[in-house]
């Protein structure tokens, strides 16, 4: 245990015995080191140097992986690098789609009958097993496909890692507390090895409107212009109205099975805003330039690298 961990440990257990004052300390001692606090800059130098070998195998392999890139899969990479957000249901295997979809009609469906909500994103009803966590499920094979795993190396000049993925039916829910809006309001997403992260997203239902609760976009130079505090947080959209940015606010649409790259860590993000009577209904693959995570994936086929290298994490 880190001194960090023990001290978040001891006040979990003994709560603030010297009052307010203790608590602001605490709550400051959490910015800090909260994945978005300041201390992610360290965190990024302090990863490579502790896994120096790991990041330079990672950097080679992407460089050998993605030297023949196709075209029309390097004109994705270069729109996800501007803008931090590219459609990309034209370059996967239509077949692995198909049968994606198979896996959301005859199964999420059924799961979403008894899927209950998440404490602290109300509006999520998770709709994963953890047996689905295994290389020759339906899951693992779309996402480890070849044309998503060179787009994301490319994109990092490094083959990634993929971070325990969701899929999460989002539903109207009238939420009270501020706090509870949770991925509702504006944000960015920030990871424990402190660099970059980039999902696919895949729509398992159509989403032609913003009443469907769409995940919108600031595309990157617009986030760049957001003010935000020096522990950045969730903000409101009358923040964005008034940094005059509401004309860049950009709504992801797109029929059931569409799929897109997103960089959630440059582009500040929302969603989930459903209208009564409407659902949406998505699978969330995230990809970490780096991860201090255990493994998660059960590796049920035989694995070539880089697909080996994706799923394989260093311990935190
Ligand atoms: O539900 C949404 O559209 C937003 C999700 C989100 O903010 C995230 O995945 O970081």
């Amino acid at each position: 245990m880190t001194p960090v961990q023990l001290a978040k440990d001891l006040h979990r257990r003994m709560g603030y015995p010297l009052g307010k004052a203790h608590y602001r300390m605490q709550m400051l001692v959490n910015d800090i080191n909260g994945y978005g606090g300041p201390m992610r800059h360290v965190r990024k130098i302090a990863y490579k140097v502790k896994n120096l070998g790991d990041v330079m195998i990672r950097r080679k392999a992407a460089q050998e992986y993605t030297k023949d890139l196709k075209p029309s899969i390097a004109a994705r990479v270069k729109e996800l690098r501007k803008n931090g957000f590219a459609y990309f249901t034209e370059e996967v295997d239509p077949q692995l789609l198909a049968e994606l979809k198979s896996f959301y009609d005859e199964t999420l469906t059924k799961r979403s009958e008894v899927a209950t909500a998440s404490p602290s994103h109300p509006f999520f009803f998770s709709l994963m097993d953890d047996a689905d966590y295994k290389t020759d499920h339906i899951l693992l094979r779309f996402v480890l496909q070849e044309s998503i795993i060179k787009a994301v190396s490319a994109h990092f000049g490094s083959v990634p890692f993929l971070n325990p993925m969701g899929i999460q039916e989002s539903r109207h829910v009238k939420i009270e507390k501020k706090a509870l809006r949770a991925s509702q309001q504006w944000h960015l997403d920030y990871t424990t090895g402190g660099d970059e992260a980039v999902s696919a997203w895949v729509y398992f239902t159509d989403v032609p409107t913003v009443a469907q609760g769409p995940l919108t976009i600031l595309p990157v130079e617009a986030s760049r212009k957001v003010k935000n505090t020096f522990f950045p947080g969730r903000i409101e959209d009358e923040q964005i109205e008034q940094s005059e940015l509401a004309k860049d606010v950009q709504p992801i649409f797109g029929p059931k099975m569409t799929v897109f790259l997103v960089s959630t860590h440059r582009c500040y993000h929302m969603g989930s805003r459903v209208h009564e009577g409407e659902k949406r209904v998505v699978g969330i693959f995230p990809f970490y330039k780096a991860a201090d995570i255990d493994e998660f994936v059960k590796v049920t086929t035989p694995l070539e690298n880089p697909q080996k290298m994706v799923v394989s994490h260093i311990p935190a």
